[in-house]
């Protein structure tokens, strides 16, 4: 019997928080509670859009969906269209039809799902946040009796080298939301930072993308993901999977090596802003990953695809 680890995917989708939604969905580890939206690589109507979208078609059953934050608690509203397309999900996929509605009611959103959710499965829940992480600090600061009972928090924030990909020193994510990763990060709840590193190390290329297209609709849809899809520090035709590594730190793998550390990010209005700073500390409740073994990820996502090539 897979042990399945439960969790809330928190997306601004995104041609990668779209991969990483669908190995969440199709990867028998994963059982997934609960999907929230946020504003990030598109705004939050068109993440949203896209989330439904993805679930409407490429889901194997009807998760909830509630839409989160429009923009970050103290910064002006960022996209990243020039990476991602004008949508969100690349040049050749466009979200429509889309029937599938939000579960959003007056006064509960995102963070009021997220918090019975966590009641619901005390210490059971990881909360993965692969976009600006304003819905997860919202949630700790409006509902404080839940975080002793969330078992952690992976955040895609941040790098190991200090450089930035939207600026010189802040990577996308954070320079959205510099204030909420410092909120996040000042509770004591065990976190998992997984930088722009890990995304643009283990990035794929054509080959792998057009053996994908070979299987089935799942393979079919991240081709066409691909198409127009470039991170700013790669080259044409080298896709990341940031948000997919950020998954996969939860699984008991060896695909990451982690070290124990105390986080910092630049909350300040200098340049600098959103820039994170790591420094060991064995005693600490984050977690940072250092390296990512590139083969074995890409393997494990082929695979993945591969065996529901079928569905
Ligand atoms: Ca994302």
């Amino acid at each position: 019997m897979i042990k399945k680890e439960k969790i809330i995917m928190d997306l601004d989708v995104g041609v990668d928080d779209a991969m990483s939604l669908i190995m969440g969905m199709l990867d028998p580890k994963f059982d997934i509670k609960l999907i929230t939206t946020i504003f990030g690589n598109v705004g939050l109507k068109q993440a949203t859009k896209n989330t439904c979208w993805l679930v409407q078609n490429y889901g194997d059953k009807d998760y909830p969906i509630y839409m989160g934050a429009e923009r970050g608690l103290n910064t002006p509203l960022h996209s990243a269209t020039e990476v991602h397309g004008k949508t969100g999900l690349g040049k050749t996929i466009v979200a429509k039809n889309v029937t599938k509605k939000v579960s959003n009611k007056p006064n509960y959103g995102a963070i009021e799902a997220m918090r019975d959710c966590i009641n619901k499965y005390p210490n059971e829940i990881t909360i993965v946040s692969v976009g600006p992480t304003t819905n997860v600090a919202k949630l700790l600061t409006t509902y404080p009796e839940v975080v002793s009972k969330i078992k952690r928090i992976v955040l895609m924030v941040g790098s190991l080298d200090g450089k930035g990909s939207v600026t010189p020193y802040s990577s996308f994510n954070a320079h959205c939301d510099p204030d909420a990763v410092n909120i996040i990060i000042s509770h004591k709840v065990p976190i998992i930072i997984s930088t722009k590193e890990m995304g643009t190390t283990a990035y794929f290329e054509d080959d792998l993308r057009n053996e994908l297209k070979q299987y089935g609709r799942y393979g079919e849809l991240i081709y066409h993901l691909c198409n127009g899809y470039k991170d700013s520090i790669l080259e044409v035709g080298q896709y990341a999977v940031h948000d997919t590594c950020a998954l996969y730190s939860i699984l008991d793998t060896d695909f990451f090596t982690r070290e124990k550390v105390d986080m910092t990010i630049n909350v300040s209005n200098d340049e600098k802003r959103g820039q994170t700073k790591f420094v060991p500390n064995p005693n600490s409740h984050i977690t940072v990953l250092k390296t990512v073994d590139k083969k074995k990820v890409l393997a494990y996502i082929a695979n993945l695809i591969k065996k529901n090539a079928k569905k």
